[in-house]
């Protein structure tokens, strides 16, 4: 079921694979690429152009122009019984227009003889919310009123802490020898559609200045750019190997993963966990969220340019798969579940089975499956595919899997 009210009567989900509209997705590899004899520097230009697709007509454009970036340990102390430390870092980004604080947190295991390969994804309700840890700082920006994260008046508060500590397994990745880091996202862009007048948008009024701007950049877009300000972060941090940082996120979260990761090489693997349509979905099978609903929906998360392609998928340029295959030769993990229909598994599952074509011209072996598998069974590999029982969420069975795909990296 729809879970957003606003727009449900007008809008009927498809969840009937025989209604699947026939469709010609759009080729990874142009000829000339897929004919090349060298096909890593082939693969660079076709890339370029692709990626530069995806920017102008599905997540706008981000500004050029310069920033200032300054890092602070607001603080440092042991924690899990003395297994873990948890780091606080104050992150701000400042331009003439303004200055930015986000908060990073970050926990690695005390044990650790080096630095150690991170996961990094940001959260929906607060830092507070991942443990119910007293010393973890409140933040001061605009949050949902929503429970169980307890806030009122769109400010958070004691009662959220841990109310999405299920989420985040801390313990598990320390005992892994695994760090983990988040920041709320909030905090980057608070995710309303207000027009882009808070969060980093407001740093940057020169950039596509006019609301009307159609490659102007959608807020997963900059939610994205602050993962990279929060990997510049990451790369001053003794504690952290910055050369392997997995980027992560869930649902809408997994769509900023995923294009993350796209934009910034320096992030060592991708995990999406149910990102569904805008995220690993294709969009041209139009099942479950589609592209007209997401963007009525959430008119603010995609770039203008993108709502031509309400009810209108065929005429998309792009589609899902070759956003994944910009992530190649970097592991790539994509993530279903069985009951998320909304966020559409299959689409899901298909769109990294043909991402895989890439991979194997690089000579690394694609998602071992053939077929979307049975649920609860994990095809781990460089390309990695996964459908849990259940809804839509991210649970410990999902991170006991993203715990033994990290291990490629170590
Ligand atoms: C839903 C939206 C999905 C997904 C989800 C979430 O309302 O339709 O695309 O992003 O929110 O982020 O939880």
């Amino acid at each position: 079921t729809c879970p957003c009210s606003a727009q449900s009567e007008k809008f009927v989900a498809n969840y009937d694979e025989s209604q699947v509209p026939d469709y010609e997705l759009p080729p990874i590899l142009d000829e000339v690429t897929a004919q090349a004899d060298d096909f890593p520097s082939a693969w660079d230009a076709r890339r370029s152009q692709l990626l530069q697709t995806f920017t102008e007509q599905m997540f706008g454009s981000v500004p050029t122009s310069e920033f200032e970036l300054l890092f602070e340990k607001v603080e440092q102390a042991h924690c899990l019984a003395g297994k873990g430390i948890r780091q606080q870092w104050k992150v701000t980004i400042s331009t003439e227009s303004g200055t930015l604080p986000v908060t990073l947190l970050l926990y690695t295991p005390a044990q650790a003889t080096g630095p150690v390969p991170t996961f990094l994804g940001l959260n929906f309700h607060g830092n507070h919310t991942i443990a119910a840890d007293p010393e973890i700082l409140l933040t001061e920006s605009w949050v949902r009123d929503s429970k169980p994260q307890s806030a009122t008046n769109h400010q958070a508060s004691d009662e959220g802490r841990g109310s999405s500590s299920s989420r985040w397994p801390i313990e598990l990745l320390i005992d892994n020898g695994l760090g983990l880091a988040t920041a709320y996202y909030g905090e980057i862009d608070p995710d309303t559609d207000d027009q882009f007048e808070n969060g980093i948008h407001a740093l940057f009024p020169d950039h596509r200045p006019s609301a009307e701007a159609p490659d102007r950049w959608g807020s997963i877009a900059a939610w994205s750019w602050g993962l990279s300000r929060l990997l510049d972060c990451m790369e001053q941090i003794d504690q952290v190997d910055a050369s392997k940082v997995v980027v992560i996120g869930h649902s809408r979260l997994g769509k900023t993963s995923l294009w993350a990761g796209a934009t910034d090489p320096r992030f060592a693997a991708t995990i999406s966990n149910d990102s569904g349509c805008g995220g690993a979905a294709l969009s041209r099978r139009a099942f479950g969220e589609t592209v007209w609903r997401i963007n009525t929906s959430f008119p603010h998360w995609f770039c203008g340019n993108f709502k031509q392609y309400n009810r209108n998928e065929a005429a998309l340029p792009i589609d899902q798969h070759q956003l994944l295959a910009l992530l190649a030769p970097r592991p790539l993990y994509v993530a279903s579940a069985s009951e998320d229909q909304w966020a559409d598994p299959r689409g899901e599952f298909l769109s990294a089975k043909l991402a895989s074509e890439v991979y194997e011209r690089f000579e690394l072996p694609g998602l071992a499956l053939q077929d979307l598998p049975k649920p609860n069974t994990a095809s781990i590999g460089v390309v990695s595919y996964h459908l849990r029982e259940g809804t839509h969420n991210i649970d410990s069975w999902d991170w006991t899997n993203y715990v033994q795909f990290i291990k490629q990296l170590q």
